[in-house]
């Protein structure tokens, strides 16, 4: 599985800096959204789009755009999220953030560029049909806004210095990791051909891919090796972040980690996609050591 991310990351890093050099100008924006895009993402929301479309489509992509637009979308909230209004980070993918190695107004700009690129390349991809165009912009700017990954942001600020219960965390989690890794599963099956029901259950396993996701940072936040993960670890005890170790103790977490493990199987069951590529990349997600 190893092998094949490496792989699959090499066509999805050319497509993006390929698109990123076609809608900027040489300068220092364009510097400073390279710099991000550049340092060396696991590209797991692009992967995860790819898998579950091959697990159930064997056309020929027609995805592209749409994976390199979540790629797109997702750095700029790493971007945002590093700035000093926000988390105040130092050290992202494992080098200086945007702002430490620009500065403040240019990582805003490198964001919002990169967030409104996303849009503009999914209308201009001539293999899209227009209606594939609406599905996509509509369930990527309703993943992103305010009532997905930027409500979660909020809350998880409106939280910070309180005492958490696992029911919020959840709910935390589910908006600021679970929608965008959500539609990236449900983009997927939807270029693939599968009709609503189906997508129902994928949009459920989706955001159950996200808490596994978002556990298993957590539990890497205190057994990982910081040379892998190309950052600090203990940073969120340091930080006084609610994590899921932190409310349910280390082995708590991974039981919570195997419920949303259960719930996702029992999906891909009754989808017939047992031992396909998505189901694969999920399993290698939830055990993944950076
Ligand atoms: C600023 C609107 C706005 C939102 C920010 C996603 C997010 C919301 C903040 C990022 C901070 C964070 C730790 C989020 C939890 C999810 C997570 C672990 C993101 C990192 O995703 P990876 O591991 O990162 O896929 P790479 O660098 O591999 O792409």
């Amino acid at each position: 599985m190893k092998k094949y991310i490496q792989e699959q990351k090499d066509w999805i890093d050319k497509e993006v800096y390929k698109r990123i050099e076609e809608l900027t100008e040489e300068g220092r924006l364009r510097d400073a959204i390279m710099y991000s895009m550049e340092a060396g993402g696991k590209r797991l929301r692009p992967l995860l789009m790819k898998a579950t479309f091959d697990s159930f489509s064997s056309e020929k992509p027609v995805y592209i755009s749409a994976a390199v637009a979540l790629e797109m979308v997702h750095t700029y909230s790493l971007i945002h999220d590093d700035l000093p209004a926000m988390d105040d980070d130092d050290l992202r993918r494992g080098q200086k953030t945007n702002h430490k190695e620009f500065d403040e107004a240019t990582a805003i700009l490198a964001g919002d560029s990169l967030l409104t690129m996303s849009f503009e390349m999914i209308t201009a991809d001539a293999h899209l049909t227009s209606d594939q165009k609406v599905f996509i912009v509509q369930q990527l700017s309703a993943a992103a806004g305010p009532k997905g990954m930027v409500s979660g942001q909020m809350w998880d600020m409106q939280h910070e210095d309180l005492e958490t219960d696992v029911e919020t965390l959840k709910t935390i989690h589910l908006n600021k990791t679970g929608r965008l890794i959500a539609f990236s599963i449900v983009t997927g099956g939807y270029l693939a051909g599968l009709q609503e029901n189906s997508l129902k259950k994928l949009r459920e396993a989706g955001a159950a891919v996200g808490l596994i996701f978002q556990i298993q940072d957590d539990i890497l936040d205190v057994t990982g090796d910081k040379e892998k993960l190309g950052k600090p670890v203990g940073s969120d005890e340091s930080n006084k972040k609610s994590t899921y170790p932190k409310l349910l103790g280390l082995e708590g977490a991974k039981q919570e980690k195997q419920k949303y493990e259960k719930t996702v199987e029992s999906i891909l069951r009754e989808l017939e996609a047992e031992g396909t590529p998505v189901a694969e990349l999920i399993s290698y997600m939830s055990q993944r050591e950076y």
